[in-house]
């Protein structure tokens, strides 16, 4: 017990000496060091965050009702209205560093009729769990609403929730469960691509979210991580074509350039900050209805289909 909360202590040291200069805010058993991170809340919700770098800071919300626990920690209520979305906004007061949060109030999923939220179809979550880790299959507390004038807001910070949506028909809104692991497991990703040289702004999003309604009708397996928000299937897509990028600089785009991206994702994977993201990762192929990409998840156990090696 006492080799445990010494490691856990250790562990906070150095990640609060590996961030020196900027503010480390811890929330909802996550912790963040860059802005465009989003907190997603049902209505109502109080959420602690504690300041976990040196030194005393402010914390401004516009939206929902905040108190200050100590000169490091507040007590932040969401606002009532499901569907809302605004910012939190954390300062030092000596220095110039902010960081900035968004806000998004789910909608309960406990508000759902007949496998709907208003006039978009859901469907239900299947019951029970095909593994012994049952907490990652339960279905999701509540769902992003998604307009037309929320949806370029970002959910990390170099993604934005209108990624996520599910392609299913339907006008907006459009409903995502959110998946926080997911989205920084993404910027990890990214950062394995731009370290490769290419300036990924950020990457293309083939399928995120899908309804388990909509997962059914493409005849997806049961238990698919992506009912759950936290699988993306991506490409690396700087000229902006809508498919993969020649990652392995051999003139042609296939299968090998998914491969090379699995290659630098796994590359990171001794990094102790992607431990609490592991999770599924998978190459396909092109077909005559898309080109290659990889499925990431962070499901919290090791999955891995289609690696190869070239
Ligand atoms: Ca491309
Ligand atoms: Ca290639």
């Amino acid at each position: 017990m006492r080799a445990l909360f010494l490691s856990a202590v250790a562990n906070i040291i150095a990640i609060t000496v590996a961030y020196s200069g900027e503010l480390v805010v811890g929330f909802q058993d996550r912790q963040v060091s860059e802005s465009g991170y989003a907190v997603f809340v049902l209505p109502g919700e109080a959420v602690e965050f504690e300041l976990r770098s040196a030194g005393s800071a402010r914390f401004a919300a516009s939206v929902g009702e905040v108190e200050a626990t100590s000169d490091s920690s507040w007590r932040w209520v969401a606002p009532s209205e499901s569907g809302s979305f605004g910012s939190l906004s954390i300062s030092a007061l000596s220095g110039t560093a902010t960081l900035q949060l968004n806000v998004f109030v789910l909608i309960p999923a406990s508000e759902m009729q007949n496998g709907r939220v208003g006039d978009f179809r859901i469907d239900n979550y299947p019951s029970g769990s095909p593994r012994p880790d049952v907490s990652t299959y339960l279905p999701p507390l509540g769902f992003v609403e998604v307009t037309e004038a929320n949806r370029d807001i970002n959910i990390s910070p170099h993604f934005q929730i209108g990624q996520f949506v599910s392609k299913q028909e339907g006008d907006w809104p459009k409903y995502v469960a959110p998946g926080p692991k997911l989205y920084e497991k993404l910027e990890q990703l990214l950062y394995a691509v731009r370290d490769q040289g290419f300036a990924a702004e950020t990457l293309h999003i083939m399928s995120g979210y899908r309804t388990p309604y909509y997962n059914r009708a493409i005849g997806n397996v049961q238990f698919s991580r992506h009912i759950y928000g936290d699988a993306a299937d991506v490409f690396v897509d700087i000229d902006n074509d809508v498919y993969m990028d020649d990652l392995n600089r051999d003139g042609v785009i296939n299968v090998t350039d998914a491969a090379t991206m699995a290659k630098w994702l796994e590359s990171i994977s001794d990094d102790p900050a992607l431990e609490p993201l592991e999770g599924g990762l998978g190459v396909y192929d092109s077909t005559q209805y898309h080109g290659p990409f990889i499925h990431v998840d962070s499901r919290g156990h090791v999955a891995r289909w289609g690696l190869r090696e070239f």
